[in-house]
């Protein structure tokens, strides 16, 4: 009990802090102003120029992911992934659906968290970016090049899919972990049995290097821990993935109190090389499972969705000198490995210190047999011995590091609102920067891995209060730019984001910029329902079912007159773009549909589903301002009654 009273008091205390960084923000924002330094002129990308680096915000609760311009902070586009976008049709129309089937049907929405871009070498090189889907747990891969959800693979046995997605440093995985352990198989069974029932899955998917394509190599059945975040071993440690955890309590109920007794959790050390070799000679055991696997063909321009049904379990008894657990101070948030590999980073949310192992002393603990103890079979690492060091009362609640690659790490302070710097390997602080509110993650680009570009520091904070024009009691995320080129951070820009960005991820342009796709080639359409000639147009019935082949080029649809539909119908417009120019995307509407939009990209062909129920003359058009003669891009469909037999036919520019 006495425990449970002093994390309460400092949780108390924790809420005053916040609370008075609130009521001096006016103060704290004072000197912030950029126009007494050249601030302004750092972030300032003149009309027409373009921005140094992609910035990849999470969309948090939005399911989607931001595409920003880093350091001018403009919005460049909002990525959909796990929800449906009405701007593109993303989820709303026939090809896109299948996109979003899991094994609990269609599902419209995630809570994307951390995205991680491919590396090859431990170097970003800038292919795909994957992101996780928290909540029904599914990880998207996300092509550089089409700047599309290209693939997204469910994770079963898993829930609350959090320390996701993490690349190893040449793409051989996409690593999803689960924050709640759950019965595995699913079973009906009583919560409190929760304690050595539950499983916390840790999932390996391999990633095929010509085509990115995701498969679940195998799945690690680790004790009924919550398994928060991970990141992979890079250089030296390459072949390890970490994972922190917190509730090694094993508490099922009131986990503020109940997941905070033990003094310390742990970071979970996977030699996932060990394993992977166990399970290249036979070893693991396929159970079965039923987790969807969509992709989405670039010539087809259509999803399919496959229901696997087995899945690799491993035990990671099974495999001797697989895993092990470092201790880590009171309940680690954020785990981070500094560029060279040596050092793991356990963020405390509740600690006062900070935590460094040393994966050398690591693996040398392990040579000799250090062990204090085991948790269910798991050797238990002496946390003395594997210690690297510790910066010492940084600030208050850590919850992310990342790395600069000029030998210095920077911690987000969610409690204490600010980022420190600090010094790898003499772990002294060096400086800190109060951020307005309450920072969660933070991004270098290129932080997580061995070459990070660090010139600039984002803060992605969780509460922004009075930093822009209040718009009702929700406002924006807030994220702020800083310069880390010198001895002391210095923030240069505020800027909205989508959702609550989590993580991010951030590539030099030019790694990305010259590879982007600009059209789609007509000749290349693979589509089904592709109409790549004028003489291909038709309208065609198939019992209550009407299928409409239709182009469009500017200004027009072909056809733009139909006849011959019939309330209860179920009308199927498949229309393909004939455009073969940059930035020449056709919209199309009709009056009362129930979904959204499409938005068909030059040379692609997409499918918008109508049901007409009522009886007239009903309008059709662009929707995307697509030259002078756009509102003239228009059509009709005549709709008779359901017993009516007027003949199917169609027409352009006929009296
Ligand atoms: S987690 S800060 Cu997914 Cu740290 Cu949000
Ligand atoms: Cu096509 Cu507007």
């Amino acid at each position: 009990m006495k425990k449970s009273i002093n994390i309460l008091f400092f949780l108390v205390i924790a809420a005053a802090l916040v609370g008075c960084n609130n009521g001096n923000d006016k103060k704290g924002s004072k000197g912030q102003g950029g126009l007494s330094t050249n601030a302004a002129e750092r972030v300032y990308v003149a009309p027409g120029e373009h921005d140094e680096f992609y910035g990849f915000m999470s969309g948090g609760f939005s399911g989607q992911l931001g595409v920003y311009g880093l350091p001018s902070g403009r919005l460049l586009k909002v990525l959909p992934v796990f929800s449906q976008n009405p701007e593109n049709g993303w989820g709303y129309s026939e090809e896109t659906k299948p996109m979003l089937n899991t094994s609990y049907g269609f599902v419209p929405w995630d809570d994307s968290h951390h995205p991680d871009i491919s590396q090859t070498n431990g170097e970003l090189d800038g292919r795909w970016i994957f992101i996780n889907g928290n909540n029904t747990p599914r990880i998207a891969r996300i092509g550089l090049e089409s700047f599309k959800t290209e693939e997204i693979i469910e994770i079963p046995n898993s829930a609350g899919n959090h320390s996701s997605s993490f690349i190893t440093e040449n793409t051989e995985y996409v690593v999803a972990g689960t924050r709640f352990s759950v019965p595995v198989p699913q079973k009906d069974m009583s919560i409190n049995e929760y304690k050595g029932n539950f499983k916390g899955a840790l999932t390996f998917i391999n990633v095929d290097q010509e085509t990115g394509r995701m498969g679940i190599k195998f799945q690690l059945m680790m004790p009924g821990f919550n398994y928060d975040l991970s990141h992979p071993g890079r250089d030296k440690s390459h072949g390890w993935f970490f994972f922190t955890t917190y509730n090694t309590e094993e508490a099922h109920s009131l986990l503020e109190v109940n997941a905070s007794q033990n003094d310390k959790d742990f970071i979970a050390a996977v030699n996932w090389k060990k394993i992977e070799e166990y399970v290249n000679n036979g070893g693991g055991t396929k159970v079965p499972a039923n987790y969807a696997h969509n992709i989405l063909d670039e010539h087809t321009h259509t999803a399919t969705s496959t229901m696997l049904k087995e899945v690799l379990t491993v035990n990671p008894m099974d495999v001797p000198g697989a895993v092990y657990f470092l201790p880590t101070p009171k309940s680690p948030h954020g785990c981070d490995v500094d560029p060279t590999g040596e050092y793991i980073i356990g963020n405390g949310k509740l600690s006062a210190d900070l935590t460094v192992h040393s994966f050398t002393k690591m693996l040398d603990a392990i040579e000799n047999k250090k062990f204090d103890g085991e948790a269910y079979g798991i050797p238990i690492l002496n946390f003395e011995d594997i210690l690297a060091g510790v910066v010492k009362q940084p600030g208050l609640g850590p919850l992310h590091t990342e790395f600069d690659g000029k030998g210095n790490a920077y911690t987000t302070f969610f409690i204490s609102s600010e980022v420190v710097k600090w010094k790898v390997g003499t772990w002294e602080v060096l400086d800190r920067q109060p951020v307005f509110y309450s920072v969660g993650h933070g991004m270098i680009p290129g932080g997580n891995s061995r070459k990070p570009f660090g010139k600039y520091f984002v803060a992605l904070n969780k509460i922004t209060k009075d930093r822009y024009l209040p718009t009702g009691p929700e406002l924006t995320q807030s994220a702020q730019l800083f310069d880390i080129t010198g001895d002391k951070m210095e923030l240069l820009l505020d800027f909205p984001t989508i959702g609550e960005p989590h993580y991010a991820a951030a590539i030099p342009a030019e790694l990305v910029a010259p590879n982007s796709r600009k059209i789609y080639k007509l000749a290349e359409n693979k589509h089904e329902y592709a109409v790549l000639q004028d003489s291909d147009v038709r309208v065609e019935r198939d019992g209550k079912e009407v299928h409409i082949y239709m182009n469009m080029i500017r200004s027009h649809f072909n056809p733009d007159n139909i006849e011959g539909v019939k309330v209860g119908d179920k009308v199927y417009f498949h229309i393909t773009n004939h455009e073969q120019d940059f930035d020449v995307p056709h919209g199309f509407a009709v009056i009362g549909a129930n979904n959204a939009e499409l938005l068909i990209m030059p040379g692609a062909t997409e499918t918008l589903v109508w049901e007409p129920k009522q009886v007239g003359v009903w309008p059709f058009y662009c929707t995307d301002f697509c030259s002078a003669l756009h509102q003239e891009m228009q059509g009709y469909i005549r709709v008779s009654p359901a017993d009516s037999n007027i003949e199917l036919s169609w027409s352009l520019g006929e009296d």
